[in-house]
């Protein structure tokens, strides 16, 4: 099915006090994730794909063994990224739920030792990106980096949290300072209810 660009979940002003602004939203989501979207309806059209929801095209079209991947792919994949990135974030001040701290904590020893591990998977991605937290097939939490567009969908994982790592992201607020915007990402950002809701 065409894809279409969703509103924010919140405000443009409502992440200003933690820490991404209304001017980076508004050209994260109303330049950025749109030509995601327009683009890939046009490569859409006449791929053989038109009928696939779009994690099922995400799925198809990513190629494992190629060095680059498709136009569809990489416009799809960053479609999907976008809408869980937005989720995934919220106002300040939001409680981490104790299902998902008891699972982190058994994961990775500590919450912090998770965040340092998410931080330096951002950090570490070379170019353009995204960090995750996925649950893997065999039920385990993993902290993972994929290039470009490519998600957790690509490995069948489920993405619990995903930051997006692209300059586009921070370059406004953090400029250079990637490990900087990773840090405030974590501690002022991440709407935690929403990442224990997609444990399952
Ligand atoms: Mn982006």
């Amino acid at each position: 099915m065409a894809f279409t660009l969703p509103d924010l979940p919140y405000a443009y002003d409502a992440l200003a006090g933690a820490g991404m602004s209304q001017e980076t939203l508004e050209f994260h989501h109303d330049l950025h994730h749109k030509a995601y979207v327009d683009n890939g309806n046009k490569l859409l059209e006449g791929s053989g794909h038109e009928g696939k929801s779009l994690e099922d095209i995400v799925v198809a079209t990513y190629q494992a063994d190629a060095l680059v991947q498709s136009g569809l792919f990489n416009n799809a994949s960053q479609h999907w990224n976008h809408i869980q990135f937005w989720e995934m974030m919220g106002p300040s001040g939001q409680a981490m739920p104790s299902e998902l701290e008891t699972a982190l904590n058994e994961s990775f020893g500590s919450v912090d030792t998770f965040k340092q591990e998410f931080s330096a998977a951002g950090a570490g991605q070379f170019g353009s990106g995204w960090c995750w937290l996925v649950k893997d097939k065999d039920g385990s939490l993993k902290v993972t980096k994929t290039e470009n567009g490519v998600n957790p969908l690509c490995f069948g994982q489920t993405a619990l949290l995903g930051c997006d790592v692209w300059e586009h992201s921070y370059y406004i607020d953090f400029r250079n300072k990637r490990p900087a915007y990773l840090s405030n990402f974590l501690d002022n950002l991440v709407n935690w209810e929403n990442v224990a809701s997609r444990m399952g």
